[in-house]
């Protein structure tokens, strides 16, 4: 008689054939929660789909922040300063160039509350980061009758 039709297999292959069949079941129940799982989030940002334009223009207003130039420019022509007046946020830098031939400075007219410069000529730049909120008047050494004004705000 071959092993596999002996008694004690036949007997034995239902008990057997139970085990296999709850080890499936287990299995298939464990690979459906994973697979809700896994899908669950996906189906709740599904549903949120409208919203999404939302997130998109969200990403819109912060691309104008990051592209935002480095420093606001002005210059100094003419013996002036142009614009003469400046509005800029907390934490802005400002950037002078110098277009005149004379050398110009930019000083705080309240020394130790902003911008002080040394003399710089034509073509050189001034860079000068308003971290304060305030108004800063400002003016040039040798040329007092040059005066200018930056205003930091929130
Ligand atoms: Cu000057």
């Amino acid at each position: 008689m071959p092993a596999y039709l002996n008694s004690q297999f036949t007997l034995r292959r239902p008990i057997e054939y139970n085990n296999v069949m709850k080890k499936y079941l287990i299995f298939f129940g464990i690979v459906a929660a994973a697979a809700i799982l896994m899908f669950l989030p996906y189906a709740l940002r599904q549903s949120n789909a409208p919203s999404s334009p939302a997130s998109s223009s969200d990403a819109e207003i912060k691309e104008p922040a990051a592209v935002q130039p480095a420093a606001v420019k002005a210059d100094i022509s003419g013996f002036k300063f142009a614009p003469a007046k400046i509005t800029v946020k907390k934490g802005t830098t400002v950037e002078w160039t110098n277009q005149d031939s004379a050398a110009h400075t930019i000083t705080a007219d309240i020394a130790g509350t902003g911008p002080d410069s040394e003399l710089f000529g034509k073509n050189e730049t001034y860079r000068y980061t308003f971290n304060d909120i305030g108004v800063f008047n400002y003016h040039c050494k040798p040329h007092p009758s040059m005066k200018g004004t930056v205003e930091v705000t929130e």
